[in-house]
């Protein structure tokens, strides 16, 4: 069964099914989708507003600046959505405040029947609400967006290639967005295609050469460098 995930959000057009042009239709979510191995529904959380205005969002007790998403209606938006479909929900709001997204996450979400993503564009949501949701909080780095909602397509993006049968013949679906050498995550090591020489540029002679073990070698011998020059904390286990 297709894993479904339900996105709730005060902007569901970002996340339009049909939409061409949408960044999730494109490349292997969009494959995956039409291989019905995912579906992806947003709903507007302004829908389950039930005062006169329809206001999701109201000022911060304590004051400053921002509005902060109010409890009723994202709490009945939540408990409307997961009623459509039996299977449990894992329950998750993207927020600067929640962990590191990182590829073990990922590969676990990969396995749950249902996710549902919480998104906004508000200063923060009550806590109360977070406090009876009990979701997970999930960040996708250290630094500033505007909103939830790009965060939420990085992580469908991230889920959708890991669903069995999403990658073709690409990759296998074991395969780690990083090397692996005795235990030791790494970056890649740089790539090259025709033609042999580009602005006077060559490609390594050990690539031409045909020697598979010299090869193997010379790329090892890449990534260690890389990940040591550009990513020191990635060394150790995996
Ligand atoms: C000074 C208070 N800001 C918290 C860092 C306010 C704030 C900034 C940006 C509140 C919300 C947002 C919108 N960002 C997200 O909703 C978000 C996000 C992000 O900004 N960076 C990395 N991951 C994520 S996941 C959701």
């Amino acid at each position: 069964m297709a894993l479904r995930v339900d996105i709730l959000t005060t902007f569901p057009e970002m996340f339009d099914p049909s939409a061409e042009s949408a960044a999730l239709n494109a490349s292997i979510p969009g494959r995956a989708r039409a291989a019905g191995l995912i579906q992806w529904h947003a709903t507007n959380i302004r829908a389950y507003a039930q005062n006169k205005h329809d206001k999701t969002d109201d000022r911060p007790f304590g004051g400053g600046p921002g509005m902060v998403m109010m409890c009723q209606p994202l709490w009945d938006a939540v408990t409307a959505v997961e009623a459509m479909d039996p299977r449990p929900a894992t329950r998750i709001v993207l927020t600067p405040q929640g962990v590191p997204l990182s590829q073990a996450m990922v590969r676990e979400l990969a396995t749950r029947p249902r996710l549902l993503l919480i998104a906004g564009h508000y200063e923060g949501i009550d806590e109360r609400v977070i406090e009876k949701l009990a979701p997970l909080e999930i960040s996708i780095g250290d630094y500033v967006l505007s909103g939830g909602e790009l965060a939420a397509m990085v992580l469908i993006d991230a889920v959708a290639r890991l669903l069995p049968g999403a990658l073709g013949h690409e990759l296998s679906a074991e395969e780690d967005s990083f090397a692996e050498h005795a235990g030791q995550r790494l970056l890649d090591c740089p790539h090259y295609t025709r033609p042999r020489e580009w602005n006077g540029m060559a490609v390594p002679e050990v690539l031409l050469g045909g020697d598979h073990g010299a090869v193997a070698k010379w790329r090892l011998e890449q990534k260690l460098v890389r990940t040591k020059a550009r990513r020191p904390d990635l060394k150790g286990p995996a």
